[in-house]
């Protein structure tokens, strides 16, 4: 059992996936305590098929017997269930409209960048580095001089929504070049306050309680982007 007290709670995931990484930690941060059952990917159990029988991937949270599949709803389901503890959405619509919007950039434009850095080589992955810094800068900009600007967080003084979306998605951004061959990248000159906001967040305790150890993960991702350059760009990664 992870944390306490027990709320009836089930998550299968796998160790290494972003997205499951971003339950845990709402969890710690409303102080739910569940039971963790890791999936072989490779060969997934029934129970993960049963329960999530679309998508068929991790997470899935089970609260007593009713799944709850996709992690973006899943943070929703969580945040909506135990509303007395830690509130990751804003209160203000206008701020939770933004929350929303930039979750689905994490997703839709962010992510699909970083996966093309991951999938590729040479002038190629050079060209898909600058598009996915290009994504990053619009993040950065955000900070600096939008409706997050002068804030720690995204949340304000503490973690909210889109921090634990995009901290889980992101906390690796420093060791870049080190998961993806790709060349460094000066976080700090080019992305200033970014830098510092994953500082922050590596920095707190339940971010180290569910991030995996940077070494282990870095070694993953080497094994991963060999796989999948093995296999050719035809190929989505299990990750
Ligand atoms: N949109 C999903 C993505 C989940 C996802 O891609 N999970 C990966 C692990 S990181 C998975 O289960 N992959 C198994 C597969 O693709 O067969 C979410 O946000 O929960």
């Amino acid at each position: 059992m992870e944390g306490a007290p027990d709320a009836g709670l089930r998550l299968l995931g796998m160790w290494a996936s972003p997205f499951v990484q971003r339950v845990q930690l709402a969890l710690k941060l409303k102080g739910l305590g569940y039971e963790y059952v890791e999936e072989d990917l490779s060969n997934k159990s029934p129970t993960l098929l049963l329960l999530n029988p679309v998508h068929q991937k991790v997470p899935v949270l089970l609260h007593g017997d009713r799944p709850i599949a996709e992690s973006l709803v899943i943070l929703e389901y969580i945040d909506e269930t135990w509303t007395e503890r830690y509130p990751l959405m804003p209160s203000d619509p206008l701020e939770r409209a933004a929350v929303r919007f930039w979750c689905h950039f994490s997703v839709d434009k962010l992510g699909l960048s970083f996966l093309e850095v991951l999938k590729s080589t040479g002038d190629e992955q050079r060209a898909a580095i600058r598009e996915a810094l290009g994504n990053l800068k619009l993040l950065e900009d955000e900070l600096r001089e939008g409706l997050f600007r002068g804030r720690r967080f995204f949340g304000g003084e503490k973690m909210g929504f889109l921090d634990v979306v995009i901290g889980c998605g992101y906390h690796w951004l420093p060791e870049l070049d080190e998961m993806t061959g790709a060349d460094p990248v000066e976080l700090d000159e080019g992305f200033p306050c970014l830098a510092k906001w994953v500082r922050d967040f590596r920095a707190q305790p339940e971010v180290k309680e569910v991030i995996p150890d940077h070494h282990k993960l870095v070694g993953y991702m080497k094994v991963m982007r060999e796989r999948i350059l093995n296999q050719g760009s035809a190929s989505a990664p299990r990750v």
